[in-house]
């Protein structure tokens, strides 16, 4: 516990030497993003707390919540989590977690996560992503714009699987089922092999802004994982050793593309 707090101190560390202290992402990771009735319906979910373009890890504590939402029901998954270590770019290991789930019902299935708040010293602020992934069963195109309610969400407007590389994305950012006008969103690809040549920091997170109407909108250059961070700040404070601070609230999506072959 005490060794994996220090190796996280010692990621983030790393990632402001890069110059991105904030690019942190949860991250769920699907084994595949849409399931077709010939294969195997099963899926393994990898839930991160990592820097994906850079590649560097960081420790997740188990959730507070994780769950699926499917044809209006929700369910609680999060007796399913295994711990891990996970293994960086650089090599080092992180505690993460992975579940299996078994689709049984056709139909759009939302995974979602709730990390426990994350106390980042170098930020002086505690992060909370809530974070989704979308992942079609058996071609039955249906539920993927629902809304699971957390605190705050993206809420898709473009189907959020079977995408093409350079394929626009749009979504909205909700914070208490509210549109965020102008929100700041994060975007960063999942460099999982470390192939991507960076010509400068700057390249390591795009930034864009949602629109008056809490609308963003990017298109995404290669063929890959895609994570969306919309960054707000709580209303409420949390304390940490006696003193209060603030409370980055994150609403993460991440969708998949394919290139065009
Ligand atoms: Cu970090």
């Amino acid at each position: 516990m005490k060794l994996n707090k220090i190796a996280t101190v010692v990621g983030c560390s790393l990632g402001m030497v890069a110059g991105s202290v904030s690019a942190h992402f949860q991250m769920i990771i699907p084994s595949d993003d849409m399931v077709a009735q010939s294969e195997s319906r099963n899926v393994d979910l990898d839930l991160l707390f990592w820097h994906p373009m850079e590649g560097i890890g960081m420790s997740m504590d188990k959730p507070a919540r994780f769950g699926v939402l499917a044809s209006g029901n929700d369910q609680d998954l999060l007796s399913s989590l295994k711990a891990y270590q996970k293994k960086d770019l650089q090599g080092a290991e992180f505690a993460a977690y992975s579940a299996s789930y078994t689709l049984k019902r056709p139909g759009d299935h939302i995974f979602y996560v709730e990390p426990k708040p994350y106390w980042e010293p170098a930020e002086e602020a505690f992060i909370v992503h809530y974070t989704k992934v979308i992942v079609n069963a058996f071609g039955l195109e249906e539920g993927w714009d629902e809304e699971v309610g957390l605190k705050t969400e993206i809420v898709p407007l473009t189907r959020p699987y079977g995408l093409w590389s350079n394929n626009v994305f749009q979504g909205v950012v909700k914070v208490n089922g509210q549109p965020v006008p102008y929100s700041e969103v994060e975007v960063e690809f999942y460099n999982d092999k470390g192939d991507v040549k960076l010509p400068a920091d700057a390249f390591i997170t795009q930034v864009i802004k949602a629109d008056a109407n809490g609308v963003f909108t990017y298109a995404m250059p290669r063929e890959g994982w895609w994570g969306f961070a919309a960054l707000n700040e709580d209303d409420k404070k949390m304390s940490h050793e006696g003193k209060d601070y603030p409370v980055e609230i994150g609403a993460v999506l991440w969708v998949r593309t394919h290139d065009m072959k």
